[in-house]
C-alpha cells in the first residue's frame, strides 16, 4: 500500500504548493478584490462549492480555501486519507484553472479548446444521459506511445455514443489521427495540463447539484451521488507521474474507476485503479468496471452510424448531393398499413439515385409504411420524428427539419465511402424494428426522388397526414382525455423528481408530448411513463386532482405528495435540472418572466437563466419559479392559476419570435387581445425592472389591469 499512498502524496503536496504559490502571485498582481469565476455557471468555483459551501467570488477568497485543502493532505498511510489528498488535488487543479480566467489568463478557449464547460451544456446533457443516447463518460488523459492506439479507442467511444474529455497530448493525438472533435462530435478537448481535469469534475459535481439536489457542504451527499449517479471513468496513458496518480485518485474518490495503460503490478486496487496493457481490451474493460451498457448498433451501411455523429456540420462545399425543401419537394411520412399490404424489409428507390460527378440537388419523398397488430395512428408521427435523429446518427448526413420541409445534405466523404439513397432505407427500418418493434410488426421503406412522384405522396398522402394530425393536436386538451401520464426518466440523475405530462402541458425538457408518452407506455409497459386516470378534481383552475397527487407521492418515493398543474405559486410541478425554459415572478409587474437555456446575457429579475435555474432543480417544488417545455409557453394552461399566458411580461427575443404565431393566439381566444407578443418585453427593451415596468405601463401590458400576482 505504502508505494500508492507516497504516490499520491507526492503529488498531493506538489500540487497544494503550486496551488498555495499561485494564488499568492495573483493576490499581489490583481489584488484581494479581483473578482473571480468561470464563465457561465451558477454554481461559482464548483468544487469548492459543492464540498464546503464556499462561494468563491475573488482572489482573497482563495487563501482561505488553500488552508482547506493543505488541511485535507494528512500524509498518513491510509488510502481513504489518501483519497482525501486526491480530493484536495481536484481543488488545487480547480483554483489552478480558474485563475487563467483573470484578466491576462490564457483559459484554454484561447487555443479554440472547450475548457469550463457552461452550466447550459451540463443541463442539455440530461436528456441523453438518461435516456442512454449517451451511455457514459470517458476521461481520457496523457500521451500514448503510439498515437494510434488512443485514437483507435476514442473512436470505439465515439461509435458508442459515449462523451469523451481528452486531456494533454492525447487531444494533439487524436486530431493527427483525423478524430472528429468538438462538443458536437462528443469528443471535448479541455486542455493539455493536467489540471485541466478540473472541467471533468465540475461538470460531474454541478450535475449533483443541478439535478440531484445535493446541498453545498454536503460531501458525502456530494459523493454518494458522482458515484452512483455519474457513469465516468478515466483512461491514463502514458508514464504515471505523482500528480497525474493524485488526480486519479480524485477520480477515484467521486467512484470513477481510473485503467492505465502501463503496468502497475501490486499497486492496483480492485475496480478502482486498474491496469489494461492491451489497448484491444482498454474499453471494453473500462466500460464493463463502470457498468456502462452499449446497445450495439450495427447496421449494414458503408458508413459509421452513432448518435455521436448527431452534431455534425456539413459544409455546403462538402457536400455530393441536398434535397432541400426550399429548392425541390420533399417529404417525409410515417402511415400506418394492414399488415398485408407490407412486405416486411422491403426498400425501394423509385427514381434517379445520388450519383453524380458533381454536387446535385434532388426532391425526395421518404416514405415509411408500417403495420403492426398494436400500431396506432397516434404512433405515426412518434416514429416520424425519430427519421431526423436517425439521419443525423449518419457519419456524414445533416438533417434539419421535417414533414415536407427539411433539408438533408449527403457529404462527399460519404458518396465516396459508397453511401446511396438504399441506406438511407436501411437506415430506417433498422432503427423503427429496433426501437419501435413491441408496435410494429412489419415496415416498408420508399424513396421518391422524381418530383412527379413526390407531389403524389404529398397530395394524397402526406398534406391531408399532417393536417390531420394538426388538427387533433389542436382539439386534444386536457378536458378532451381521461388519462395522463408520469414521465420518470430524469430519476436515474433526478432521483425525487417526476414530469406530469398532460395534452395541454408537454415535459420540461420539451422532448416527451402526451402522445410521446403514450406511446412510450405502449412500448414499454413497466417503463418511465405510467398512466395516471384523471380522477378526484379537487381545484379545476390550479389543476389539482387527487389522482395527479397520489402519482407524483409514488413516483418521488414520498419526495413531493402534492403537485397542480397549472400553478407556479401553488405546489408547482418540480424540475429535474434539464428544463427548456424557466420562468418566474416579477411581483412589481403582476407578472412573469420566461427565460430560454440559449439565453446568457441578464433578465430584469436581476439574474441570468444559470442564476434563475440554480433557484430550482433536483425534483424539488420552488414556488414562483419553474422549469417547463418552450412548447409549453403558448398553451392555455400556462400558469392559468395566476391568470394564464397573459401574465407574461418579458421573453427574449428569439423565444419571442418562436412562440409568437402560437402565443398571440392563445391569449387572442382567452382575453380578446391582439398581438399579444408585441406587448413582452425582451432584451433589445428592457434588462431590469424599471425600465420594464415603463415598457409595459406604455404598451398598456394586460397583466397591469390584473390582481397582483401574490
Ligand atoms: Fe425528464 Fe420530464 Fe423529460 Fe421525462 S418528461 S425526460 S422526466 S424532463
Ligand atoms: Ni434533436
Ligand atoms: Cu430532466
Amino acid at each position: 500500500m505504502g508505494a500508492l499512498t507516497d504516490l499520491i502524496y507526492g503529488g498531493a503536496n506538489a500540487v497544494a504548493g503550486l496551488t498555495e504559490g499561485a494564488v499568492d502571485n495573483a493576490v499581489i498582481k490583481c489584488g484581494a478584490d479581483a473578482p473571480l469565476a468561470f464563465p457561465d455557471t451558477a454554481y461559482f468555483l464548483p468544487t469548492i462549492y459543492a464540498a464546503t459551501g464556499v462561494k468563491v467570488k475573488t482572489v482573497g477568497d482563495l487563501t482561505a480555501c488553500v488552508g482547506v485543502l493543505k488541511s485535507l493532505i494528512t500524509n498518513k498511510d491510509d488510502l481513504g486519507d489518501a483519497l482525501n489528498a486526491g480530493l484536495a488535488t481536484a481543488v488545487g487543479a480547480e483554483i489552478l484553472e480558474a485563475l487563467k480566467y483573470l484578466p491576462g489568463g490564457n483559459p484554454y478557449e484561447n487555443e479554440g479548446g472547450i475548457g469550463f464547460v457552461p452550466d447550459k451544456v451540463i443541463r442539455s446533457l440530461g436528456v441523453p444521459l438518461v435516456t442512454g443516447d449517451i451511455p457514459g463518460v470517458a476521461v481520457v488523459l496523457g500521451e500514448a506511445a503510439d498515437a494510434k492506439n488512443v485514437a483507435e479507442i476514442i473512436k470505439d467511444y465515439q461509435t458508442k455514443g459515449l462523451l469523451t474529455f481528452l486531456i494533454g497530448n492525447v487531444i494533439d493525438q487524436a486530431a493527427a489521427e483525423g478524430v472528429k472533435m468538438g462538443l458536437d462530435y462528443r469528443v471535448v478537448p479541455l486542455g493539455h495540463d493536467v489540471t485541466a481535469v478540473t472541467h471533468v469534475v465540475t461538470v460531474a459535481i454541478r450535475a449533483a447539484l443541478i439535478f440531484g439536489a445535493i446541498q453545498p457542504g454536503d460531501l458525502a451527499g456530494l459523493l454518494a451521488y458522482t458515484k452512483e449517479r455519474v457513469p465516468a471513468f478515466v483512461n491514463a496513458f502514458g508514464a504515471l507521474n505523482e500528480v497525474i496518480v493524485a488526480a486519479g485518485a480524485g477520480a477515484i474518490a467521486l467512484g470513477f474507476p481510473v485503467i492505465v495503460d502501463s503496468d502497475l503490478g501490486d499497486i492496483q486496487v480492485p475496480g478502482a485503479l486498474v491496469s489494461v496493457t492491451d489497448y484491444a481490451e482498454t474499453s471494453k474493460t473500462s466500460l464493463e468496471l463502470r457498468n456502462i451498457k452499449v446497445k450495439a448498433k450495427n447496421i449494414d451501411i458503408p458508413v459509421g452510424f452513432a448518435s455521436a455523429f448527431e452534431g455534425e456540420i456539413i459544409k455546403k462545399a462538402d457536400t455530393q448531393v441536398e434535397f432541400y425543401s426550399g429548392k425541390n419537394l420533399t417529404a417525409e411520412l410515417v402511415v400506418q398499413r394492414d399488415i398485408k399490404e407490407i412486405e416486411d424489409g422491403k426498400i425501394t428507390v423509385i427514381g434517379p439515385d445520388i450519383d453524380g460527378a458533381d454536387f446535385v440537388e434532388l426532391p425526395l419523398a421518404t416514405f415509411v409504411e408500417v403495420a403492426g397488430a398494436k400500431m396506432q395512428a397516434d404512433f405515426e408521427p412518434v416514429i416520424e420524428r425519430k427519421i431526423h435523429h436517425w439521419f443525423n446518427y449518419v457519419d456524414g448526413i445533416m438533417h434539419t427539419g421535417q414533414r415536407n420541409l427539411f433539408r438533408l445534405r449527403v457529404s462527399k466523404e460519404a458518396y465516396a465511402a459508397g453511401l446511396r439513397l438504399k441506406d438511407l432505407g436501411t437506415v430506417i427500418y433498422h432503427e423503427i424494428m429496433d426501437e419501435f418493434d413491441s408496435v410494429v410488426d412489419r415496415c416498408q421503406v420508399t424513396l421518391y426522388t422524381e418530383t412527379a412522384a413526390v407531389q403524389k405522396i404529398l397530395d394524397e398522402e402526406a398534406m391531408p397526414r399532417y393536417k390531420a394530425r394538426d388538427d387533433r393536436l389542436a382539439a386534444m386538451t386536457d378536458e378532451s382525455v381521461d388519462t395522463f401520464y408520469t414521465c420518470t426518466l430524469c430519476q436515474s440523475f433526478a432521483p425525487s423528481h417526476a414530469c406530469v405530462i398532460t395534452p395541454e402541458r408537454l415535459g420540461l425538457c420539451g422532448a416527451v408530448s402526451w402522445l410521446d408518452a403514450k406511446a412510450t407506455r405502449e412500448l414499454t409497459p413497466a417503463g418511465p411513463c405510467q398512466p395516471i386516470k384523471k380522477e378526484g378534481l379537487i381545484d379545476e383552475k390550479k389543476g389539482a386532482f387527487t389522482a395527479v397527487n397520489d402519482a407524483v407521492n409514488a413516483a418521488s418515493h414520498g419526495a413531493t405528495t402534492s403537485v397542480t398543474l397549472y400553478s407556479i405559486l401553488e405546489d408547482p410541478m418540480t424540475s429535474c435540472g434539464c428544463f427548456e425554459c424557466i420562468c418566474g415572478i416579477i411581483p412589481e409587474a403582476k407578472g412573469v418572466l420566461v427565460v430560454n437555456r440559449e439565453y446568457v446575457g441578464l433578465t430584469p429579475s436581476g439574474m441570468t437563466f444559470g442564476e434563475l435555474a440554480s433557484m430550482t432543480g433536483g425534483g424539488v417544488q420552488t414556488p414562483g419559479f419553474m422549469g417547463h417545455g418552450r412548447h409549453f409557453i403558448a398553451s392555455k394552461k400556462f400558469a392559468a392559476a395566476e391568470g394564464g399566458p397573459v401574465r407574461i411580461v418579458w421573453m427574449p427575443k428569439e423565444l419571442k419570435d418562436d412562440v409568437r404565431e402560437r402565443l398571440d393566439k392563445s391569449v387572442k381566444e382567452m382575453y380578446g387581445v391582439e398581438n399579444f407578443t408585441d406587448k413582452i418585453a425582451d432584451e433589445t427593451i428592457a434588462t431590469d425592472s424599471e425600465t420594464l415596468l415603463a415598457y409595459l405601463e406604455k404598451v398598456g401590458h394586460p397583466a397591469l389591469g390584473l390582481d397582483d400576482i401574490m
